[in-house]
């Protein structure tokens, strides 16, 4: 039997050296294979054995952390007002922190963040992207599949055989296609882009994406309406959403807003009442996507506070010609922050450069039959063509001491700030420049969230913004089906995302190391907390009993509601009397369409009146004030709540433009005018009774009608042109007929050559010379397609308008 030497006999001996140390590596070695007991002593840090190192290296970093060197700082008032970072300590390899040894390397996503501007998420998306160009059909196993078409069965005509993995793989998952619906802005459509600052706003705000002039950050936009069930059509009279989520290289900040810089009420605690009350009537289901029924309007006549976002409800704002044509707002007062923790207060803006443009409400209704998709579609194709929208981002800048002298209260979601009270700045722009590979991976997935800010940018206390701060993520939990929502490539930062937040349904990092807990010494402290590089609240001060009340500004509620109504145009205010007409009428109570005729009298008396007239109703009283004395407003115009103050750039980019084709047509004309019109950037379809070819009257090359009465009808295009050679052919077609009085109804420039203007006339539509929207000429002549171009370019000509319309 072999004996031990001991150290005592040959300790003092080079080769009893060389022995011992052998023996101390071989005894660590030995002791690292084990996951669950170890020596007393350190293990030796000079060993070759990998894991006996490893063990080492863990002693090593350990040790760095004799205690939680943290500590003292969390009881300290001023580090709670300016935390210092957290301890860390850098490990003595790469390996230390490693849950195996046998990894092999960590992706570049965990390794660094994205450069100033670079858009790696667009290289996250990139890496989930899956294309079928040339491959072979699989299961989600990658098993290749044979045969597609028929299900295994024990003799052609005999059963289906439970064993059919193929099968029953394709038919669960497609059992499982759906995921719920948005409570509400179920119906949306998204883009990806980017935002681009201006110029740096470091004096006001340390969030990196206004950090210089240039910097680019990368955006997803997804518009949607709010009443509506994700089917639903685009065309409602609604609220339109306009959130943005901006990928920076501090995390996400999502700025989920409105195309309307109001909101109905005032307080979280109402907002599943407000939904319920808009929503289809719950015992039948009825209206879709709707506002005019009985529970909206009894919910909003007792809401006071409600009145001043219902004459935005009522404008021209709830049914906007595209998404690229309207506003956006962040609709709350926001705080924004910068480094040495000086704080503003901020309101949020986006202008699109196309202007503000709208639909009329008869066009609006015979959209939503024609093509329900119809804002979606527009999107999607301006993109695809590179008609990239932009919008321009302006901030209105106050402080604190400003809003203690406004007659309102910035923290009354129902208010907004008039721009003569404080202009709005631009400070960058956005564009969209690409359209999702797949809707559901992209724009259904999103998560957006009010609750996502980022070092700069803070919350204020306004009451409603709280409840969304709440909201947004707990909805999502169902909605995407658990906590690692943020996970899914389209809501993932571009920047690497280090906590201990671990499992949960769907998890898709694979976090190294068995360190899931902070403070710990294991993993050399980290991930730290970073102190004031972090994000860090802005300290409000806060004093005052707990208490469910509103200050007092927050009860006048009528007095922004005629500073609307006196800014608009009076083509607008005819729209917004014929809006409450139409939807009261709708009512089927006529206590609720006293109740709200009694608010609109403290609008605006002629309003009212105006009103009732169109119901057919007498005015009842006012409705009594919760304020006795209400505050004098500062401003009572204000131009730019107005359309008409957003007319854009003009021209008439991206306009759809008929040209009425059949047999006969001066197909020369129409050549030159849909080369015209495209070279002005609008896109002009040929349409026909049916589509394909139509012969030419001068017995020339005829052309080729791309679309029909029938499948394109007239409320689809910005304006129409019917050229020479058409009447014998279209004169008894009632389609073309309507088609243009649709045109002429809703304001829309028109062109008629020769005996074109004869169809016009047959639809009831006579010459106009003050009409510079009718274009009507009896010879052809090149500076036709200018003129026309000229008319397009502003839109419409709402003089046109009647009450009842002519045609
Ligand atoms: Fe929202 N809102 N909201 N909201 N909201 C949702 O979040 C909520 C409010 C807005 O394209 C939901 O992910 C509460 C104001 C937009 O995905 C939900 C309150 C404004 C979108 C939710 C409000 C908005 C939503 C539904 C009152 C304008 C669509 C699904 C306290 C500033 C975002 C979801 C997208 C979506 C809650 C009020 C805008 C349920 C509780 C005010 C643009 O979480």
């Amino acid at each position: 039997m072999p004996t031990r030497k001991t150290p005592a006999r040959g300790a003092g001996r080079p080769a009893a050296k060389k022995a011992a140390s052998r023996g101390k590596a071989v005894a660590a070695a030995s002791d690292a294979r084990n996951t669950d007991s170890a020596a007393a002593a350190p293990p030796p840090g000079d060993v070759a054995d990998a894991l006996a190192r490893h063990a080492a290296e863990t002693q090593e970093l350990a040790a760095a952390c004799p205690f939680n060197p943290n500590k003292p700082a969390e009881y300290r008032r001023e580090d709670g007002l300016a935390p210092p970072p957290g301890f860390a300590v850098d490990p003595p390899s790469d390996t230390t922190g490693a849950s195996t040894l046998s990894e092999l390397g960590s992706t570049a996503k965990a390794a660094e963040p994205a450069l100033p501007g670079e858009n790696r998420n667009r290289g996250e998306l990139e890496r989930v992207r899956a294309d079928s160009t040339g491959q072979g059909l699989t299961t989600n196993q990658g098993v290749p599949v044979a045969n597609n078409q028929h299900s295994l069965k024990a003799g052609a005509r005999g059963p289906a055989l439970l064993k059919d993995f193929i099968l029953r793989e394709k038919l669960t998952h497609f059992d499982h296609e759906r995921i719920p619906e948005r409570i509400v802005h179920a119906r949306g459509s998204g883009a990806h882009g980017f935002f681009e600052c201006y110029a740096p706003l470091t004096e006001l705000t340390r969030a990196s994406l206004f950090a210089e002039a240039g910097k680019r950050t990368p955006v997803f936009v997804r518009f949607s309406t709010v009443q509506g069930e994700r089917g639903s059509k685009d065309t409602p009279r609604d609220v339109r959403g306009f959130a943005v989520k901006f990928y920076t290289d501090e995390g996400n900040w999502d700025l989920v807003g409105n195309n309307m810089p109001v909101f109905f009420i005032q307080d979280a605690m109402k907002f599943p009442d407000l939904v319920h009350a808009v929503k289809p009537e719950p015992h039948h289901a009825m209206p879709q996507a709707a506002s005019a029924h009985d529970t909206f309007w009894d919910f909003v006549s007792l809401m006071p506070e409600s009145t001043h976002m219902l004459m935005w409800l009522m404008s021209d704002r709830a049914i906007p010609r595209s998404y690229r044509t309207m506003q956006g707002f962040g609709v709350h007062t926001f705080r924004l922050v910068n480094a040495d923790g000086e704080a503003v207060l901020v309101k949020f803006h986006w202008t699109p450069k196309l202007g503000v443009h709208s639909l009329v409400w008869d066009e609006a209704v015979k959209i939503s039959g024609a093509d329900p998709d119809y804002n979606r579609r527009d999107l999607w194709e301006a993109i695809e063509a590179g008609e990239f929208p932009e919008w321009e981002l302006g901030i209105q800048v106050f402080s604190e001491a400003d809003a203690e002298r406004f007659s309102f209260d910035v923290l009354d979601a129902t208010k907004l700030i008039p721009e003569e009270l404080v202009p709005v700045q631009p400070v960058g722009r956005l564009v969209l420049n690409r359209n999702p590979d797949n809707f559901f991976a992209e724009t259904e997935q999103v998560a957006f969230c009010t609750a996502h800010v980022v070092p700069g940018i803070d919350f204020t206390n306004d009451p409603l913004l709280a409840g969304r701060i709440h909201s947004y993520v707990d909805t999502q939990l169902l909605r995407l089906g658990g906590p690692n929502f943020h996970e899914i490539p389209i809501n993932a930062p571009v920047v690497p995302v280090h906590n201990n937040q671990r499992d949960g349904f769907h998890r898709q990092t694979i976090n190294r190391g068995r360190v899931s807990y902070e403070p710990n010494s294991l993993a050399g402290g980290c991930p730290f907390q970073q102190g004031m590089a972090g994000f860090v609240s802005f300290p409000e001060p806060v004093e005052d009993v707990e208490l469910r009340v509103h200050p007092e500004r927050f009860a006048e509620h009528f007095n922004q509601a005629t500073l609307f109504w006196n800014s608009q145009s009076p083509v607008e205010q005819r729209h917004i009397i014929q809006a409450y007409a139409f939807e009261l009428s709708k009512v089927t109570v006529p206590a609720i369409r006293a109740r709200m005729l009694s608010l609109l009298r403290n609008v605006d008396e002629g309003l009212a009146q105006a009103v009732a007239d169109g119901i057919g109703t007498a005015l009842p009283e006012p409705a009594p004030r919760a304020l006795a004395k209400p505050p004098k407003p500062e401003v009572t115009v204000s131009a730019r709540l107005s359309i008409a103050a957003f007319p854009g750039e003009g021209g008439a980019r991206t306009r759809k433009v008929a040209i009425f084709v059949a047999d006969g047509v001066d197909a020369e004309a129409v050549r030159g005018l849909q080369a015209a019109l495209f070279a002005a950037g609008a896109v002009a379809r040929l349409v026909g009774p049916r589509i394909g070819p139509f012969a030419d009257g001068g017995g020339g090359e005829g052309v080729d009608a791309d679309a029909s009465f029938e499948n394109e009808p007239g409320p689809l295009f910005d304006a129409v042109a019917v050229p020479a050679g058409v009447l014998e052919a279209l004169k008894t077609d009632g389609r073309a007929a309507e088609f243009l009085q649709n045109q002429f109804r809703h304001n829309k420039p028109m062109l008629a050559v020769g005996d074109g203007n004869a169809l016009l006339e047959g639809a009831g539509i006579l010459r106009d010379p003050d009409d510079f929207a009718l274009v009507a000429e009896d010879e052809w002549d090149d500076e036709l397609p200018a003129r026309f171009i000229a008319a397009i370019a502003r839109h419409r000509n709402y003089a046109r308008e009647k009450d009842p319309p002519l045609v």
